[in-house]
């Protein structure tokens, strides 16, 4: 009889499953796995720390649609992996991690003195979705079978395997496979024509109906459909943080989210919610007055792939388990024939008053674009690159002010062009998730506008940038402090001081201070290209050089460390940690 290893089975199942790239550093106990990828045509891709590769695999799942896998060596490499699980599942992005552990016999529990050894599964278990030990030849197709049929189940997340080295490693009988269809459902899941029926009925008679869309739409792909049914509505469209830009923020419906307190007023003045693939967790205030109108004066109707999320934070009239895209598809045909039914034109009024408040806003944050001081006001950096980029470009946001002083100066142009960690806020991961992106789009170009403090956590990534061709421009604010945390602490500490002077001296806050990184000549040891600039007239001619330069590219941009505490709309973040007062 044929033989085969265990890490060959595996490979095989992703290969049935379309699996193209997997992410992840090498280790002898699974190198009968990594060793059979070739010949299944998938690409390893290898960062420097495993949290990354989660992250990469989170960022190539959430733009591509498809599964996003990772691999995590027994020990170490599970422990280092630990945060990517947290924070991908989390976000809610698609990932299948497959890891090493200890020959059977020794591990599941402990013998007393295992080495590189932990209780794997029972630590994941905890943070991810389902986690399961593939404990002998015979049931690895199973673990992984139900490993993809819980990936495709529900809310998105992290599914774990874990397999025993000699398992991986080991030979056994070739075994034979089943294709997907026969374990796992591949049709969407389709609201009943009667509950369409209701749901467009119910948006035809509204006065006001709006749209929130969450992360759901863009796991979807359902950007045209939302935005035929907007149209067919006349509805404003609010989003989560993490579906930014599903809807061209050029569009007359769009309601950008940093507009904070415009969404505020949307959100009470519609009389009807139309909620798309979103929990209305904290970042959208939980649904609850004031941010939103009661329940009592505001109907919302619930589309979910995932029934637990149904009525989760604000109560629902009408909820339906539904793929979006198709629930949104049929939504517009039924729609199409009930436009005069609709008072379209008292729409079209509040839009026009949504619009000019959104307009004055703006007006308001470019003030900040006419100082051209040095070191640079923040505000030029992402309203540099949304001018310099192309519109299909893909921005990555991370740290904490300079993260909001990104959302701010940015305008989404084109559906799923935003990666950042909405729910987690997890500084660093950003690094990796640039470079997931480029896996995901080699010929679109990636940006990641970072803090110094959260560059600090995976600056090794830049190697693994150009060693594979990565070609991420990292444009690093430089502040020389955790900024966010900061501004905080001079609230906390000396509130008066704080607004007199704008910021306290350097021994009235705690720890708060960092040291200069040269990140430019850092990348540059690392083979990278490597720019410094401090005026706003400096940043476009050191991105042009950055393109031409045709590799990975870092960009220490010199900010002002005290303009840049005072990132805009920082009273709404701290309001978001209370809970709202209404009911
Ligand atoms: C991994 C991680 N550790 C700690 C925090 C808490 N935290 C939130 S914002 C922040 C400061 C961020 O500093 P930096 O990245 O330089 O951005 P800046 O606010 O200066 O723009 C910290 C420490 C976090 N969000 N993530
Ligand atoms: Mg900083």
């Amino acid at each position: 009889m044929k033989q085969t290893t265990g890490g060959e089975i595996v490979a095989q199942m992703l290969a049935n499953e379309g699996v193209e790239k997997i992410f992840g550093i090498i280790d002898g106990t699974y190198f009968g796995l990594y060793s059979n990828l070739k010949k299944f045509g998938i690409d390893l891709i290898s960062p420097r720390h495993e949290a990354c590769a989660l992250h990469m695999a989170g960022a190539y799942a959430r733009l591509t649609g498809k599964l996003g896998v990772a691999i995590a060596s027994n020990g170490p490499g599970v422990a280092n992996a630990l945060a990517g699980v947290a924070v991908e599942n989390g976000e809610g992005n698609r990932v299948m991690l497959i890891t090493s552990t200890r020959r059977t016999g020794i591990g599941y529990p402990d013998r007393g003195g295992t080495y590189q050894y932990f209780n794997q599964v029972g630590v994941i278990k905890a943070m991810a979705k389902w986690s399961g030990v593939a404990s002998s030849f015979n049931r690895i197709q199973e673990m992984l079978r139900r490993a993809f049929r819980v990936s495709y189940h529900g809310r998105p997340g992290v599914v774990h395997v874990d397999v025993p080295e000699d398992i991986v490693n080991g030979k056994t009988d070739a075994q034979n496979f089943i294709p997907p269809q026969r374990y796992r459902r591949l049709h969407p899941i389709a609201a009943t024509d009667e509950q369409v029926e209701h749901a467009a009925e119910m948006l035809a008679r509204a006065k006001l109906p709006m749209i929130h869309a969450g992360s759901g739409v863009i796991h979807a792909g359902a950007y045209a459909e939302l935005q035929k049914v907007a149209e067919l509505l006349h509805a404003p469209v609010t989003t989560s943080w993490g579906a930014r830009s599903v809807l061209p923020e050029t569009h007359e419906l769009a309601i950008p989210m940093i507009y904070i307190k415009l969404n505020h007023l949307v959100r009470n003045e519609a009389d009807l919610v139309l909620t798309l693939g979103s929990r209305l967790g904290e970042t959208d205030w939980w649904g609850k007055p004031p941010y939103w109108a009661s329940p009592a004066a505001q109907q919302m109707i619930q589309v979910d792939i995932d029934e637990e999320i149904f009525g989760l934070n604000k109560p629902v009239d009408l909820a339906i388990l539904s793929d979006l895209k198709i629930f949104l598809r049929r939504l517009g045909e039924k729609l199409a024939a009930l436009q005069n039914k609709m008072p379209l034109t008292e729409r079209q009024k509040a839009v026009k008053k949504f619009q000019a408040l959104a307009r004055k806003d703006r007006q308001q944050f470019n003030k900040h674009l006419d100082d051209n001081s040095a070191p640079m006001n923040p505000a030029h950096v992402a309203q540099t690159c949304r001018e310099f980029f192309a519109d299909d470009a893909i921005c990555v946001m991370d740290g904490g002010n300079t993260a909001v002083w990104a959302h701010f100066y940015h305008e989404a142009r084109v559906p799923n062009t935003i990666l950042q960690t909405a729910k987690f806020g997890m500084l660093g991961a950003g690094v990796a998730q640039a470079l997931g992106a480029v896996v995901a789009f080699p010929e679109r170009e990636i940006y990641c506008i970072i803090g110094d403090g959260a560059m600090g956590f995976n600056l090794q990534e830049i190697e693994t940038a150009v060693r594979n061709n990565l070609k991420v421009i990292y444009l690093v604010c430089c502040d020389k402090q955790w900024g966010m945390v900061k501004m905080n602490q001079q609230f906390a500490l000396k509130p008066l001081k704080t607004i007199v002077k704008k910021s306290l001296g350097p021994d009235e806050t705690i720890n708060a201070d960092l040291n200069e990184i040269q990140f430019d000549k850092l990348a540059e040891s690392m083979g990278a290209h490597g720019e410094r600039v401090a005026a706003p007239a400096q940043l476009r001619p050191a991105l042009e050089r950055c393109r031409a330069a045709g590799k990975c590219a870092v960009i220490h941009v010199d900010v002002n460390p005290v303009k840049h505490m005072w990132a805009p709309g920082l009273i709404h973040f701290k309001e978001i940690h209370k809970e709202p007062k209404g009911k």
